[in-house]
């Protein structure tokens, strides 16, 4: 049998937001019973069917890493920004402050070239983001997640700002309903599309660059990155 090929997914997000509860709801399609504390970084893998339903399908694995959002293992989480192919940024519906901080944690990936180089202390972050250089260096394929979306009430509808001023999808779940990514729902669509993305850029870039992107670089007015707050729409 042929090796599997894979890719590697970031999940980052803070402390508490349900990365862990995410990572094993997507794996397992089972709630965590108890995610625990997560130390340093952990890794669960999933095997994923590419263009599923078409002549191109093909099984790969999904590696998605589960990084502890800790500021005490900011220099450590630097080596495993390398090589990333997707990243998924976690925030928590009912902590307006979790989705704000995305940025710093985009901030910190753009980041990680000199984070590795120097191995010195926390790195200055930006308190804006440039939105050429930011899709210019973050070249892989993004997607917001809110959680927690059975305790938000009025914030489950909201669309994420991060997620609208990147140009990408955001989605909202509750990791602990085992339904939230049933096959065949709008959020499981949703997901696999996001996942065949990560692929296509990884294995078939040059075939096809994503235009949605170098739309949206064409478009992106240069302060657009300075949204203050969840909007709804
Ligand atoms: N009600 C609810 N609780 C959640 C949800 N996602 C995670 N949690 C809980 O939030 C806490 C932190 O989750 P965890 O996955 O450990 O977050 P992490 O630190 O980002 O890995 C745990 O008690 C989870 O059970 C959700 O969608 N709804
Ligand atoms: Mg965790």
């Amino acid at each position: 049998m042929d090796a599997i090929d894979k890719v590697r997914i970031l999940v980052v997000g803070d402390s508490g937001v349900g990365k862990s509860s995410l990572v094993h709801l997507i794996c397992h399609n089972e709630a965590a019973v108890n995610p625990g504390w997560t130390i340093g970084c952990s890794l669960e893998v999933k095997l994923h069917e590419y263009k599923e339903g078409t002549p191109d399908q093909k099984t790969f694995f999904l590696e998605l890493w589960d990084i502890g959002g800790s500021s005490s293992h900011k220099n450590t989480r630097a080596m495993f920004y390398h090589n990333a192919n997707g990243l998924i940024l976690v925030h928590d519906l009912t902590n307006r402050k979790s989705h704000g901080n995305l940025k710093q944690w985009l901030n910190e990936i753009l980041d990680q070239d000199k984070e590795m180089g120097m191995g010195r202390g926390p790195s200055r972050v930006r308190d804006t983001l440039d939105p050429e250089n930011l899709l210019g260096s973050v070249k892989m394929p993004i997607l917001v997640i809110g959680t927690k979306q059975d305790l938000a009430g009025e914030k489950r509808v909201q669309r994420s700002f991060v997620a609208e001023d990147l140009g990408v999808d955001d989605i909202s779940l509750n990791c602990h309903n085992p339904r939230s990514l049933a096959p065949g729902s709008g959020l499981a669509v949703k997901l696999t599309r996001f996942f065949d993305r990560i692929i296509e850029s990884r294995y078939y870039r040059d075939m096809n660059p994503n235009p949605a992107l170098l739309e949206k670089r064409r478009l992106l007015p240069m302060n657009v990155m300075n949204a203050k707050s969840l909007h709804g729409d």
